[in-house]
């Protein structure tokens, strides 16, 4: 008997029909016959948040008037995907829906489809906001997701007749977008720039222009928990006329500043994955939803009070800075303390340093934020000087700790040169209670090498919390037949909530008959993620063969460069006869990914893996066995449909680079078998699944070490692997580029005398573990059967795990009562 535990819906069938009907007439303004499927998904998410809304009110009244601290995530990107399936399927409707929209003569996945996505991130950051949020409502835990609602998303990207890059606007709100709430009688003022005066003492700041912050509030249903949190993102308005009239005369100047220029704050999403770029604009945004997060805190958590207590802010609140992003809340709730309440500074500073806490992203140094501090002072005034004092303070409390000096000058948060730059991830650090890093290696990483000295001087700061995605959208919505077997196979549905119950699933990877169930699935999956491709990228995808991933922004360090190098070493052992056509393992390579608009390497890089692809799928005598596929615009709706369909995922970042990763984790919970190397949290998926049951290669993140120590010479590996060298000279020779030599020199040029990130170093072993790969392959049961021991033993990269341990590690909360 299979124990079935998924959320009882609040609704019949007849009535989510009825709710369609009225919201079609009254709110689309069309009989159902007039309708389309875009009218229907519109109408179908009325009817959801119209029987959502009692227990949003209800979460937000015990969240305000209980005792348990909520959480405030603080985020400048969330990439939630499409809502409205996700929302059916945590609040118990998935089945109402499907009969109700049939009833009236619709295709679900139609409708579903007609929903736009919200593609409000980047990359993986973004997407494990969005992943915290479902786990914090799921596990009933108060909590507002703050960020930005941006009217233009990360860009949609094509490819041209030469296989390059092209970025058009996503201007994702041109659409009906049901979902948002905009509360206009909650917004707040955010001010910028002007002069800092000094009255009795008092610093007080004149700003010269403000701009309002309107929030636009999703609901994120819990999975099961009957709990609806709040995701508030921010939008950028102008002061209208009305607004106007009640201003004093230097707020009327401040007011009439171009409307355009108010609004341009929440325009766009910077398209940047790691490498952050000093703009104002920038900083604009940053302070923009940071300030109007805090005061909107203020608001909810002190009703109408006028000298609310505060210092029982950290009772109310836990602010997680989600990378150095919305650090310049340090120095707002500071201001906001000292010079609106009255607290003084050392009251102030234990109320700020108990209030927020930082997750770092990276371990790229380029990648941590530095602004000039005449950036900051332009814009920020008051806030400059707040980061001075609290340099001063710092300085100050160092040399308590430490004699030596140039530790201290190392640990400096602004910068004591010509033009001075404040240093976030510094700031972050002083100023909160806890860093972590999102992975065990990455933790250790900060601990030793990007934030060694402050680990030094306080090393009960830091700490690991390791990422994890949830399973409701990445396996239950994504996977629906693995889902299935799943809990036919544990007999019950209850791991959706409890994801280390997978477990159970190992003693049936030794039952044959099972892991036949479990290659029909993915078999399945394959054929329904032809047809996909298919029908949206007009592609021809074989599904007998090996499906082989590739997705994550393109960036040097995740190291596309080795994968595609090792595809033309294996095309050129083909077409030179080395190996012999019918000795070749059929593989489906596909790659997904967007380059940053001004990263000019990995846009290149783009455009060789499309001619590779170009060049192989129309070579002959290769006769379909080696496919090559890059379908444009990878993003997280294209994500759920590959991700179950795939045999084999790479993460071959080069190690101590990729912070943690987190479609390792999906890929793994999809019974993907990986290719890595020992990097992020590739170390602990090979753990948890066996060492047996991952393709591990490449160098140590010591090896990466020593290497650079000795001083890297990529052109000596090109020399030494016969493969390798003529894979480059047939991306120089013009092979992929209808015989030019120049469209990639700048590639080769990059690979044979720099290669930072040592490709040419891992490539031999990458070359030799894909032969491993094939050997397993030929066997589909063993192949499965270590597929299946993936899934079942990766429940520890649930989401909800991760948010456990950031409960208990640095929030110090829980569910409410
Ligand atoms: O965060 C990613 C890491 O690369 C990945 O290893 C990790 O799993 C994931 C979640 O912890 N980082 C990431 O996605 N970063 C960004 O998207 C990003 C976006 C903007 C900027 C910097 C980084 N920026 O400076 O503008």
């Amino acid at each position: 008997m299979t124990e079935i535990t998924a959320p009882k819906s609040p609704v019949t069938t007849a009535e989510f029909t009825d709710g369609i009907r009225e919201q079609l007439k009254y709110g689309q303004g069309v009989t159902p016959e007039q309708a389309t499927p875009a009218d229907v998904y519109v109408a179908a998410s009325l009817v959801v948040r119209h029987y959502l809304q009692d227990a949003w009110f209800k979460t937000q009244q015990d969240m305000v008037n209980g005792h348990t601290k909520a959480v405030g995530y603080l985020s400048a990107e969330f990439l939630i995907g499409k809502q409205l399936r996700n929302a059916l399927l945590n609040a118990g409707m998935l089945d109402q829906f499907d009969a109700a929209v049939e009833g009236l003569g619709f295709d679900p996945q139609t409708v579903v489809d007609s929903e736009y996505e919200p593609a409000l991130g980047n990359g993986g950051l973004g997407r494990l906001a969005a992943c915290y949020v479902d786990s914090l409502a799921s596990l009933g835990v108060p909590a507002f997701g703050y960020g930005i609602q941006y009217r233009y998303g990360i860009f949609r990207q094509e490819f041209d007749e030469q296989g390059r890059q092209i970025e058009k606007p996503e201007y994702w709100l041109a659409n009906d977008e049901p979902w948002g709430h905009v509360d206009y009688n909650r917004s707040q003022k955010v001010s910028f720039g002007g002069d800092v005066i000094e009255k009795d003492g008092k610093k007080i700041w004149k700003p010269a222009w403000s701009v309002r912050a309107v929030p636009v509030d999703y609901m994120v249903p819990g999975y099961a928990s009957g709990r609806v949190n709040t995701l508030r993102l921010w939008s950028a308005r102008s002061y209208d006329e009305f607004d106007l009239l009640t201003f004093n005369k230097s707020e009327y100047l401040d007011a009439v500043k171009p409307k355009v220029k108010a609004e341009d704050i929440s325009k766009i999403l910077y398209p940047e994955d790691s490498t952050p770029q000093g703009k104002q604009l920038r900083l604009e945004q940053q302070y923009f939803f940071v300030a109007a997060s805090i005061q909107d805190v203020i608001r909810v958590f002190y009703p109408g009070q006028d000298k609310p207590d505060l210092t029982t802010l950290p009772e109310k609140i836990t602010f997680q800075l989600n990378d150095t992003h919305p650090v310049i809340g340090i120095p707002e709730l500071m201001r906001v303390l000292i010079d609106e309440y009255d607290y003084d500074w050392d009251t102030a500073w234990d109320i700020t340093t108990k209030t927020f806490n930082y997750t770092c992203h990276t371990l790229l140094p380029e990648a941590l934020e530095v602004w000039p501090a005449s950036l900051i002072g332009e814009l920020l005034p008051r806030h400059l000087d707040i980061i001075k004092e609290i340099n001063q303070h710092f300085l100050d409390e160092l040399k308590t700790k430490t004699r030596d000096k140039e530790k201290i000058e190392r640990m400096r948060i602004v910068t004591n040169e010509e033009n001075p730059k404040v240093r976030m991830a510094y700031l972050a650090t002083a100023g909160g209670s806890h860093v972590n890093g999102v992975a065990e290696l990455h933790s250790q990483l900060l601990k030793d090498v990007t934030l060694r000295d402050f680990s030094d001087l306080y090393p009960d700061k830091f700490t690991n919390v390791t990422n994890g995605v949830t399973p409701r959208r990445f396996i239950r919505l994504a996977n629906p037949r693995l889902s299935a077997l799943i809990t036919e196979g544990l007999g019950t549905d209850k791991w959706l909530s409890d994801l280390d119950l997978l477990e159970g699933l190992v003693p049936l990877a030794k039952d044959d008959e099972f892991v036949k169930k479990f290659a029909a699935v993915k078999q399945a999956n394959k054929e329904d993620f032809a047809a996909y491709a298919k029908r949206e990228y007009g592609f021809d995808l074989d599904p007998n063969t090996m499906f082989n991933s590739m997705i994550k922004r393109l960036h040097e360090y995740k190291r596309q460069a080795l994968k595609i190098l090792a595809l033309i070493a294996k095309y050129a052992d083909i077409k030179s006869g080395k190996v012999s056509i019918d000795d070749v393992q059929p593989r489906t390579v596909i790659f997904g990914a967007k380059a940053a608009p001004g990263y000019y390497l990995a846009k290149l890089t783009i455009q060789l893996i499309n001619n590779v692809a170009r060049v192989v799928n129309n070579d002959p005598d290769i006769k379909g066995k080696l496919q090559v596929y890059y379908p444009w615009n990878y993003n997280v709706r294209l994500a759920q449909h590959l991700i179950p369909a795939t045999d084999l995922d790479e993460q071959i970042s080069q190690a101590g680079k990729e912070a943690s990763g987190t479609g390792n984790m999906k890929f793994a919970l999809n019974g993907a078998l990986t290719v890595g190397t020992l990097d992020g949290a590739n170390v602990e998926i090979r753990e948890h699944v066996g060492a047996d049951n991952f393709f591990l290669f490449g160098m140590t993140v010591d090896e990466v070490e020593d290497l650079y120590a000795k001083g890297y010479q990529p052109a000596e590996y090109y020399e030494r692997d016969p493969r390798l060298k003529a894979a480059i000279d047939m991306v120089a020779d013009g092979t992929f580029s209808n015989g030019d030599r120049n469209t990639y020199a700048p590639l080769v040029a990059d690979w044979l005398t720099k290669d930072w990130f040592m490709t040419l170093a891992d490539f031999t072993a990458y070359s030799k573990i894909q032969a491993d790969v094939e050997a397993l392959y030929r066997d589909p049961i063993e192949w499965n059967r270590k597929a299946l021991l993936n899934v079942a033993n990766s429940g520890f990269f649930s989401s909800d795990r991760a948010i456990k341990d950031y409960l208990d590690r640095i929030w110090h909360t829980g569910p409410l009562a």
